[in-house]
């Protein structure tokens, strides 16, 4: 029952058991979205023995839990079945590309095919005799090579994708080429290494238009395109935009990607190993990701699961060029159950308003702010470097001019707890800077929990534009996309008192100027219908 799991999910996908992490192998083949996904069987923690999962669905946000698609069985991945991409090859046949730990714990790539190709649900796979297909190269550590790309093919016809892996102190994306799709040969360099940081997970080397939000197929390569080059390590999916050149078989970026605080982040919170596919049925690129527990070990133990996917979203480049912008996919308004919609509410400094008659533990809210007297926001001090600790020291219950003004998710009546999703403005040297904050620390009475706080600046005028913030809140999950998607917050709470029935939402503002909600919308939302099939004949 709820009562006895108040942190399970209603939207978000998560198994009915144990541990889960990165999703794999996303396509969408004959009608059927599918998500396969890291899972270790045994056991809520992670440990040998992974498999791929395997889920499907029309929408999105309805899944089927099928067998396992892949799991140890080989000596190529007699350990573990690690992460991987799938490829749509010609003639709409779908392929995938997997790490397989073998006997040796090396990290080697293995090629695998559907059994049966008229099976929409690709319910088996098989795994090609001849695996691995890719080893680890000179000079890289065995352990230190995995999670292939979806594929990419140039118009000379090969096949390219990469491979991540790390050398020197440099995370790097390691290019191979291939004709057939069996026979694949490393490139003289790797695609882009980054300086100085970690291991690099899950790469995924995508285009996005310039000229449209539309998504496009992952070998699309022309002026109207920019790529994107995104890696995972240190905890963060960092990402940077740039052109790729192919006669030099090079990523050339815009930025130089470092790991450092202003680097850009598909999420500023906890978000992993996320992996994004060209939707051919809808003509968008659509991004999943794992979301991680923030409670411990013996926590997970006791609640006999671990891991969510965030919610699918779209993603597309921000008109400016300069950054991504995501939102949760349509389909999620599907859920949308009862509507509480208010507009124009004056917010005074050191207010709360309470959005009432909804299901504040599982909701979806859209709100926008105006700040009336902007040139009176405090003034921005050059040294404020990190968004982060910037949100820190500035948490929810520090009272500025404009700002701390937002959500409080997952709140009592009492607000002894609560998740603050906030904005601060600051005036700076020449133009406004835009704070967004994720503030964990009251979330939970409970101690031995991750409270961190995450922040981000986005990069919005505030002279011309609303700021809005929307909130999915779903239990255990926070997922916050501000600027209209410019920068995505994604936390995990574990609320003891503030659950279910007793959940709160409010609208806030400790700031001592006043904001104005030009217009609130939250919507209760319902149940996913997220289980086995046999499950999900009972209904709800
Ligand atoms: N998770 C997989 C690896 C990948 C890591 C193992 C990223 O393939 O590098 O479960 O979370």
């Amino acid at each position: 029952t709820s009562r006895e799991q108040p942190y399970r999910t209603s939207y978000h996908f998560q198994s009915p058991r144990n541990w889960l992490n990165d999703p794999n192998g996303l396509m969408y083949y004959k009608g059927v979205y599918h998500l396969f996904y890291q899972y270790n069987p045994h056991s809520a923690l992670f440990s040998d023995g992974i498999v791929w999962a395997h889920s499907v669905s029309y929408d999105l946000v309805n899944w089927v839990h099928l067998n396992h698609a892949l799991e140890p069985s080989e000596p190529f991945d007699i350990i573990s079945c690690w992460s991987g991409s799938a490829t749509i090859l010609p003639g709409n046949r779908p392929v995938i590309l997997y790490t397989g730990i073998d006997a040796n714990y090396s990290q080697v790539q293995n090629l695998a095919i559907p059994k049966n190709e008229s099976d929409p649900f690709l319910q088996d796979w098989v795994k090609f005799s001849l695996n691995p297909i890719i080893v680890p190269p000179e000079g890289i550590k065995p352990d230190n090579f995995r999670d292939p790309t979806t594929a990419w093919q140039g118009p000379d016809g090969k096949w390219r994708i990469i491979v991540g892996s790390w050398k020197d102190d440099k995370g790097m994306a390691i290019l191979y080429q291939s004709d057939d799709f069996f026979n694949w040969s490393k490139s003289e360099h790797p695609l882009f290494t980054s300086s100085k940081t970690g291991m690099w997970e899950c790469p995924d080397f995508f285009p996005v238009s310039t000229d449209s939000t539309n998504g496009v197929d992952t070998s699309t390569l022309n002026p109207r395109t920019k790529h994107v080059m995104k890696a995972s390590f240190n905890s963060h999916d960092y990402y940077v935009l740039g052109t790729y050149n192919l006669e030099m078989e090079r990523f050339l970026p815009d930025e130089e990607l470092t790991g450092a605080s202003l680097d850009l982040r598909l999420d500023y919170g906890k978000y992993y190993a996320s992996k994004s596919f060209f939707d051919s049925a809808n003509k968008r690129r659509l991004l999943f990701g794992w979301v991680n527990e923030s409670d411990s070990t013996e926590d997970d133990i006791a609640k006999g699961w671990s891991g969510l996917q965030a919610f699918p979203r779209e993603i597309w480049l921000d008109g400016s060029g300069k950054q991504l912008i995501q939102r949760p996919v349509e389909e999620i308004k599907t859920l949308r159950d009862k509507n509480v919609g208010v507009e124009s509410v004056g917010l005074d400094g050191g207010s709360t308003y309470e959005v009432s008659d909804i299901t504040a533990s599982q909701v979806d809210v859209e709100v926008a702010f105006e700040l009336p007297k902007l040139e009176e926001a405090e003034l921005m001090d050059p040294n404020w470097l990190d968004p982060q600790i910037l949100c820190s020291e500035k948490n929810a219950s520090v009272s500025g001019k404009y700002g701390p003004f937002g959500l409080l998710a997952l709140a009592t009546e009492d607000l002894r707890e609560q998740t603050a999703i906030f904005i601060r403005v600051f005036k700076g040297h020449n133009r406004y800077v835009v704070l967004m904050c994720s503030d964990q620390s009251r979330s939970s009475l409970r101690n031995g929990i991750d409270k961190t706080t995450y922040g981000a600046f986005l990069d919005l005028d505030p002279q011309v534009e609303k700021i809005s913030l929307r909130t999915l809140i779903d239990h255990s999950i926070i997922e916050s996309f501000g600027g209209d998607g410019k920068v995505c917050i994604t936390s995990r709470v574990y609320p003891v008192l503030a659950i279910d029935e007793a959940a709160r939402l409010y609208a806030f503002n400790y700031g001592t100027l006043s904001v104005q909600v030009e217009r609130l919308d939250a919507w209760s939302m319902r149940k996913a219908r997220i289980g086995h099939r046999e499950s999900l004949s009972y209904g709800e």
